[in-house]
């Protein structure tokens, strides 16, 4: 974990009895050497990242040294302390971007559409890379998008469910969006976690798109969000030009065949099942605590 004054461990509260957190930081060489010399561990997962796509536009360079040079950084502890550590880099479907054929798979050309997707192509490459040039265990997973009730507020899913459950108390009386046209390929994040895990068990390191196949607009999103706790949508959002993005990725849908075959993976949350999900625990967390929520998505 960086060092902060103000931990931010609201995901992992239900697990710090079990876990030890270190400090280290992406942008620190031998912060990542010293980290990895002292734990050896058998597996390196790396899904630290500036991952919210806007943000990339307003701080470019730091987007790249997070998400690019990081990534390298973590090669070099591994390849410098014990290059036979398994590492897992998190890759996006940002980087298909304006596609270049539908669905994307493993072979699709990368053209990504900001700094964030930009980012992480050189993750992947430097990835690739390592594992060509060192020989290591380096997988790199094209995951779309995936959601749970433990995604940040900013994001869209989480957004849409958080307004919706405050909507629904009473505690706000519209929702702005942007585009509500963009579609994505979400899927539930426990399944994508145990596909990170089964491509780290494999017998040789390889690259899996991660994917359910199937796609829906923002829209569909909050049709089946606000359908939930028995609302009709067009009362309450809002579309704020504000949020359109510089550059958008309009359709992403994934074939994760390669991984369905040589993983055993499948999805297992389809995308109703998703949206229930978040909207159930929004609903159950807002009104057990609406002031705790109200400091977070100020935040
Ligand atoms: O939820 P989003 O912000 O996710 P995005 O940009 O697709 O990226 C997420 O998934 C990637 C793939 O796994 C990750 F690499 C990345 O780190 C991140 O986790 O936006 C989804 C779509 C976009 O097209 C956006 O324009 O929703 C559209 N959207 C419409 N209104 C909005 C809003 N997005 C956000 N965040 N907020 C809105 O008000």
């Amino acid at each position: 974990m960086r060092r902060s004054s103000a931990p931010n461990v609201w995901r992992i509260q239900h697990l710090l009895d079990r876990i030890t957190i270190k400090p280290a930081d992406l942008l620190d060489q031998l912060s990542l050497i010293r980290l990895v010399d002292e734990v050896r561990p058998h597996e390196f997962y790396n899904l630290a990242a500036m991952s919210f796509v806007p943000a990339s536009w307003d701080q470019p360079m730091l987007t790249g040294e997070f998400n690019a040079q990081g990534v390298t950084r973590v090669l070099e502890a591994i390849r410098q302390v014990d290059p036979s550590i398994r590492l897992y880099q998190a890759s996006s479907s940002e980087m298909f971007g304006k596609v270049r054929e539908t669905p994307q798979t493993e072979l699709t050309p990368f053209y990504p559409r900001s700094p964030y997707g930009v980012s992480k192509v050189f993750a992947h490459y430097i990835t690739v890379n390592y594992r060509e040039s060192y020989n290591m265990f380096a997988v790199s997973g094209m995951l779309f998008n995936h959601e749970s009730p433990r995604r940040g507020l900013e994001f869209v899913t989480r957004k849409v469910t958080d307004g919706v459950a405050r909507i629904k108390l009473g505690l706000q009386d519209s929702l702005s969006l942007g585009n509500l046209d963009a579609h994505r390929d979400w899927g539930f994040a426990g399944d994508y976690v145990r596909a990170m895990w089964l491509m780290v068990q494999q017998e040789r390191p390889d690259d899996y798109v991660i994917a359910t196949g199937i796609s829906h607009s923002v829209r569909d999103l909050v049709e089946v969000a606000f359908a939930r706790v028995g609302l009709d949508w067009h009362k309450y959002v809002k579309v704020d030009p504000h949020l359109i993005r510089p550059a958008e990725v309009e359709h992403l849908i994934g074939d994760s065949t390669k991984a369905r075959l040589q993983l055993g993976w499948q999805p297992s949350v389809d995308f109703a099942g998703l949206v229930h999900m978040m909207v159930d625990a929004d609903l159950e967390r807002v009104a057990a605590a609406p002031r705790a929520l109200d400091r977070l998505s100020a935040l």
